[in-house]
């Protein structure tokens, strides 16, 4: 749906710089904000430390770029950007931002910081040819409440400064089990980066999730289940758009698989079943096990920490069941560790709503610098921004969501949650906000949109209806002609001419 709420922004922003124009900080500051509505959306990826951030990171671009279980790198906020050609730049917190070597050992990239200490480098930049980070600028952040002290304020720092906005767009956070500290993490994220507009815009995970069921095949619907119940749970829900689980280090392998590790699968299927699950009882045993045969100690040690036993187990159960090239059989892996829903998720809440995730990011920093620098005649600047928050449709879907999943509102439960379905809770995609399927043509979307607008106008002139639901009105009806309009514009664009 468009609405000119990036150019309203790109506006006021212009605005700000003519108020503070001698004011070098306030300019650079605001400068920096328009810069970033022009950019890709910044995703960033949170966690506790070893939730899997990393490894899941390299699942959803593709390719094996972040290092994993390294000591010094994960100390740093690392960004993954596009770019035609790679490059590393390291920028030190004092002094000139300088290149690192593009280093590769065993297929994946080595960040050597060429002896520059973790706690002196603001930031690593990693620019990339590939095309999942064209529309999207990825962030690894170091473990919050990590032993040191140190690593987790910097990611908290990073992600939750204070008086001013994150420097992610958007956050997907990753959390093993529900601790108290991911809560804490999320609240402050939904605090300080929303300011007062009172939006959400995470994504939680449930990491690691082959882990949960000890590796067992059925692993993935254990996860599952946990995921539905943090779901429901208020706590939770009020934080993040979704719970999703994700077995990410089966994902990331599973796009990047080589044929050595189809080969050992495929000598693992070859053995009599009761053998196979004595030698898969666990890890130790995997490793110490002579047979079969033919698999080297390298082998296996190369097969368990791409895989995990979760991973070699359902590679064993899917070629036995006729998965038996390695590319089919790698698909379906990837299928099966559960990041296609996570690929939606982000599709559907975080791309599709770039522009409005990217213009809040620019409002809430305008707002911190009116409030922390107040100026004499910055008085029109507040009252733009104030009719910004109120009035742009899509943060009034956005707040509207963020109350229907905290306070709630006075309306029967059937509408309250077809109101959040219509303002785009499940994902903004029309067909999704009027629970159709992906190839539901423009006339079935048409003709349910109709019928959504039909009833929440009645909703609203209903002298029943409590007024604090009519808000809730107003936002759906919207909504419903937004996704009209829309329609009806693709359709003037498809007369002939
Ligand atoms: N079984 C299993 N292991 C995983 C998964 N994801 C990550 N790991 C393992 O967990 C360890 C930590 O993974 P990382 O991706 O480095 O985790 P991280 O959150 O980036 O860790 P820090 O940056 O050090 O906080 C590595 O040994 C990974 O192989 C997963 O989905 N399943
Ligand atoms: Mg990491």
């Amino acid at each position: 749906m468009k609405t000119p709420t990036v150019p309203g922004v790109a506006e006021l922003i212009r605005e700000a710089l003519s108020v503070y124009r001698d004011d070098p900080a306030a300019v650079a500051t605001l400068e920096g904000y328009a810069g970033r509505l022009a950019e890709p959306l910044r995703i960033a990826v949170a966690g506790m430390v070893k939730a899997g951030k990393s490894t899941l990171l390299n699942a959803i671009i593709g390719e094996e770029i972040a290092p994993t279980d390294t000591a010094e790198c994960t100390r740093i906020v690392t960004w993954y950007r596009f770019a035609h050609s790679p490059r590393i730049t390291l920028e030190p917190i004092a002094g000139e931002p300088r290149l690192l070597p593009l280093k590769r050992v065993s297929g994946r990239l080595v960040f050597d910081l060429g002896g520059a200490r973790a706690e002196d480098v603001e930031r690593l930049v990693v620019e990339w040819p590939s095309e999942s980070l064209r529309n999207v600028t990825l962030i690894d952040t170091p473990g919050i409440a990590s032993l040191s002290e140190d690593v987790s304020a910097r990611s908290v720092r990073f992600l939750t400064p204070d008086d001013a906005p994150s420097q992610a767009d958007a956050v997907v956070y990753l959390m093993r089990h529900m601790h108290a500290t991911d809560l804490r993490f999320l609240e402050s994220f939904k605090d300080t980066e929303a300011g007062r507009s009172g939006t959400v815009n995470a994504i939680a995970v449930l990491s690691r999730a082959d882990e949960i069921g000890a590796g067992r095949i059925d692993s993935m619907l254990s996860a599952g289940d946990i995921a539905e119940r943090y779901r429901r749970d208020p706590s939770l829900r009020k934080l993040a758009l979704g719970v999703v689980p994700v077995a990410g280090l089966l994902a990331q392998s599973a796009r990047s698989m080589r044929q050595s590790d189809f080969e050992s699968l495929a000598l693992l299927a070859a053995m009599e079943r009761p053998e196979r699950e004595r030698l898969l009882l666990s890890a130790d045993r995997f490793l110490r096990s002579g047979i079969p045969e033919g698999l080297t100690a390298d082998a296996r040690e190369q097969l368990l920490e791409r895989f995990g036993l979760f991973g070699i187990r359902l590679g064993i159960v899917l070629f036995r069941a006729g998965f038996r090239d390695p590319t089919p059989l790698a698909h379906e892996l990837a299928r099966r560790s559960g990041l296609d829903p996570l690929l939606g998720m982000l599709a559907g809440q975080f791309h599709a709503r770039a522009d409005a995730l990217k213009a809040r990011t620019a409002l809430v920093g305008v707002e911190a610098l009116l409030r922390t620098s107040p100026r004499v005649g910055s008085g029109h600047l507040a009252a733009a921004l104030e009719r910004l928050q109120v009035n742009a449709h899509e943060f009034r879907e956005l707040r509207l969501l963020a109350t229907l999943r905290t306070t709630g509102v006075p309306l029967r439960h059937d509408l309250a949650a077809e109101a959040e379905r219509i303002i785009g809770g499940d994902g903004v995609a029309a067909h999704i906000r009027f629970g159709l399927n992906p190839d539901a043509t423009a006339e079935d979307i048409g003709a349910a949109a109709h019928q959504v607008l039909h009833r929440w106008r009645l909703v609203a002139e209903n002298p029943l209806t409590d007024r604090a639901a009519l808000e809730v009105c107003r936002v759906v009806v919207r909504s419903c002609e937004g996704v009209l309009a829309e329609s009806a514009g693709l359709h003037l664009h498809r007369q002939p001419a």
